[in-house]
């Protein structure tokens, strides 16, 4: 049984300039783990923790108290190392420059959805945690500016999730190949339990909200009706699964194979996922396990983005699968 730690650290000697910030890094994030899975494990006994908070993050979503809890949790994490020398959330406006002398020495910068589909915690369905890492961009030795965190997303230099499911796992890439870690609370350690996840080149399963369908362009329209058609020759009608945590379904497709969509419709004309902290590092993960991830016309990777809260429709997972989607999309354009 080979724990996170260990694994980080002997990843760490292929990188033999590597002076451990990334492996510090990912140590923040594993303690941020534990700490929400501890938290939202307890969500039904303690009330001062579900429910929301009263308040809405910038994209005016009312904020569940564990969005803020987790926030919070991330943001203290990486304060306490200083081997990040900014952060930025879903949960807040603005990125966050750690302006002292090793915040403004550190080389990377972290983007976070610290509780994607916190809307379903209080119903007990699984939630997780996004991130995404880039090298800086702007002089070591100042303050972070917006550009650091404006970055395309081929750029990442590691991207990872964690699900609060039935267990809790963490699964991280640093461009080479995806690794999942699943969570041991009695012994407080997450092990190597999916090494080198490959997603399958296609599957049988699609993830959209269907309840949305008249709001959709018609390529996937069209495409939703493609996944439904009786043609055993390649596998179809496909199954529906729609958990409504991005995280969850996202993870069992890259188990299982399969494809999660949420494209653009009338009421999100850019979709409603955002590209910096859930499309980037989620596309950085598939293409890693040899899936993709696109807009419905281009490879997500290479978005050069503009705004830190910026939305973008999203169709990722299996390669086959999400390239049909492109055919459908260039199909029926414009319609
Ligand atoms: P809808 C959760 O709010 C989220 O960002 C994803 O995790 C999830 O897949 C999607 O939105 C659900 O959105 O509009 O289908 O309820």
């Amino acid at each position: 049984m080979k724990t996170l730690g260990e694994f980080i650290v002997e990843k760490q000697a292929d990188y033999p300039n590597a002076k451990g910030e990334l492996t510090g890094i990912l140590s923040s994030i594993r303690l941020v783990a534990k700490v929400i899975h501890r938290d939202i494990n307890k969500a039904g006994l303690t009330n001062n923790i579900i429910g929301n908070a009263g308040s809405e993050n910038v994209q005016g979503e009312t904020q569940m108290k564990l969005d803020i809890f987790a926030h919070e949790t991330f943001k203290k994490a990486l304060m306490a190392r200083e081997d990040v020398a900014g952060f930025a959330s879903e949960e807040e406006e603005n990125f966050i420059a750690f302006d002292t002398q090793r915040g403004r020495n550190a080389k990377y910068v972290i983007l976070t959805d610290p509780l994607d589909g916190s809307s379903n915690i209080d119903v007990n369905v699984a939630v997780g945690t996004i991130f995404s890492i880039y090298r800086r961009v702007s002089p070591i030795g100042t303050p972070v500016t917006l550009e650091d965190f404006l970055q395309p997303g081929h750029r990442q230099v590691a991207a990872g999730y964690v699900v609060y499911g039935s267990s809790t796992m963490l699964v991280y890439t640093t461009g080479n190949g995806v690794n999942g870690f699943t969570y041991d609370p009695s012994l407080g350690v997450f092990c190597l339990s999916h090494e080198n996840i490959q997603i399958p080149q296609t599957g049988k399963i699609y993830s959209i909200n269907e309840g949305q369908y008249l709001k959709f362009p018609m390529g996937v329209k069209k495409y939703i009706k493609y996944c439904q058609e009786e043609d055993k020759a390649t596998n179809r009608p496909y199954t529906s699964r729609y958990i409504g945590s991005l995280v969850s379904d996202f993870h069992r497709n890259m188990l299982k194979g399969g494809i999660y969509i949420y494209p653009s419709a009338t009421n999100y004309p850019n979709g409603k996922l955002r590209l910096l902290y859930e499309g980037n590092p989620m596309a950085f993960l598939a293409e890693q396990a040899g899936g993709l991830a696109s807009d419905g016309f281009r490879r997500i990777l290479d978005i050069q983005p503009t705004e830190l809260h910026q939305r973008i429709p999203l169709f990722i997972g299996s390669k086959q699968m999400v390239e049909k989607t492109q055919d459908f999309m260039q199909q029926f354009s414009g319609e």
